[in-house]
């Protein structure tokens, strides 16, 4: 392998960044970084800041460029000497650019999942919120409905997956996302992938990272036609 990989996955909600991001963490051993977890974090601990971006999460908002850098930048500092895989960072082109004058991504991976799709998933996903966990009442359900698999507390759903906040993400998301595409797209290192099922799509990103993390090193220039 390389010796630092250095990734990024983009989808508008639903699109099964998370769901793909363990995979690729637990297949290939990158430190995972989700900024919405660490969003929902600051929420439940009801810091300061997390009273401010909460207002922003409920209502299916984006949170501001420079609070975003603020939550994620500092923590790629402290993982140098990793590989890493960043799932929902960046999402804007301010956040593309401020993570592009630090670090030199290898590949970034764009889920385009039918909207019909990411609405039927979110309606059915229940999360714990002390870990993050996922479920998903058809495709991932827990053993014991309503309860978590680990710590068997109660699952919730956040009100992000309410109806009237996920129209505005998937709305923002695609106008939002345009620019930051194209950035990756002329720097040759964005792979997008289309489809409805995360079981489907899985095989064709495990195979293209074992490619890259094998036979390319992170530090060298690559001329790549995804
Ligand atoms: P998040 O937390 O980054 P979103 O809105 O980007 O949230 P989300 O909801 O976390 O995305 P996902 O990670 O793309 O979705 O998808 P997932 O959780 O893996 O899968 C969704 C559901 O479908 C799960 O229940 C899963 O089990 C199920 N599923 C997966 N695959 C399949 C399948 O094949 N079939 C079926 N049936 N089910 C499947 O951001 C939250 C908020 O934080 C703020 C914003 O306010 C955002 O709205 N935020 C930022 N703001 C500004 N800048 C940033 N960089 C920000 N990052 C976060
Ligand atoms: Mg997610």
């Amino acid at each position: 392998m390389a010796k630092f990989f250095r990734a990024a996955i983009m989808g508008p909600p639903g699109s099964g960044k998370g769901t793909i991001s363990k995979r690729i963490a637990q297949s290939f051993g990158l430190q995972y970084l989700s900024s919405g977890h660490f969003l929902r974090e600051g929420i439940a601990a009801k810091t300061e800041a997390g009273l401010l971006v909460g207002s922003y999460v409920e209502r299916g908002m984006l949170v501001p460029d420079l609070v975003m850098n603020r939550l994620m930048l500092p923590r790629l500092e402290q993982l140098s000497g990793h590989s890493w895989l960043l799932d929902g960072f960046p999402r804007t082109l301010a956040q593309a650019v401020a993570l592009n004058n630090l670090y030199q991504l290898d590949l970034v991976i764009s889920l385009n999942i039918p909207y019909e799709t990411l609405r039927e998933r979110l309606s059915d996903r229940w999360i714990h919120p002390a870990s993050g966990r996922v479920y998903n009442m058809g495709f991932n359900p827990p053993r014991e409905q309503g309860k978590d698999d680990i710590t068997g507390e109660s699952l919730i759903q956040h009100d992000d997956d309410k109806p009237e906040a996920l129209m505005a993400r998937l709305r923002h998301y695609k106008d939002v996302a345009k620019p930051v595409i194209d950035l990756y797209k002329s720097q040759g290192i964005l792979y997008s992938f289309s489809g409805t099922d995360t079981d489907r799509i899985w095989p064709y990103i495990n195979t293209l990272l074992s490619t890259k993390m094998l036979i390319e090193p992170s530090d060298t220039c690559q001329t790549q036609t995804p």
